[in-house]
């Protein structure tokens, strides 16, 4: 494999029924140029498919893991029980109880066997990017200097926001955010 096809990140999903918050993770690495793979591979449903993937995407070069599962979320556990990269875990609001089981079950791993647990949701997997990003900026000089730009962008943007709306609202200062009074009888 070329050097500059080589991934640097594995992203892996219980289910396609995952693929539109996971996204947000490949959509956050793309933004700082880091290269991934991504698949859907079940801990439970496809456990031998899990297995070989981590050990291929070891063999690639891969050097931090995001792995994202809904309901009894033990996806982003056995990851960790089968390698010794990073593992970064990002629980799914796919099941009825909206993401309070695979955020427990993400969160609570035993000792000796980390898992990086990020936000249920969305906000999680585009998170589970930038931490990905951010742990290989540890020794990558170019994506330090991406991660200090974006979030200076992320401060100068609200700064943006707020002069708009103090414009919007006529005036700036507390008083402008004080919700209406309430209406009398
Ligand atoms: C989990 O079960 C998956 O990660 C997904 O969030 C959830 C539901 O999967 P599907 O039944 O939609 O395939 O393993």
């Amino acid at each position: 494999m070329k050097e500059s096809n080589r991934p640097r990140v594995g992203i892996v999903m219980g289910s396609d029924s995952d693929l539109s918050t996971m996204e947000q993770a490949a959509t956050a690495l793309s933004e700082f140029g880091v290269s991934y793979r991504m698949t859907i591979a079940s801990a439970h449903r496809a456990p031998d498919r899990l297995r070989s993937w981590i050990k291929e995407v070891e063999t690639q070069g891969v050097q931090v893991i995001i792995a994202g599962a809904g309901g009894a979320a033990h996806l982003a556990g056995v990851v960790a029980a089968e390698t010794v990269l990073p593992v970064i875990g990002v629980p799914l609001d796919s099941s009825p109880l909206s993401g309070w089981d695979s955020l427990l079950a993400t969160v609570q791993m035993p000792g000796g066997v980390p898992v990086a647990t990020v936000a249920v949701g969305k906000a999680g997997a585009k998170n589970a990017g930038i931490l990905a990003t951010r742990i290989l900026a540890l020794q990558d000089d170019t994506l330090a200097k991406r991660l200090v730009a974006y979030r200076l962008k992320m401060s100068e943007d609200i700064e943006k926001k707020a002069k708009e709306l103090e414009q919007r609202i006529g005036f700036s200062g507390q008083s402008a955010l004080k919700p209406p009074s309430k209406p009398v009888g």
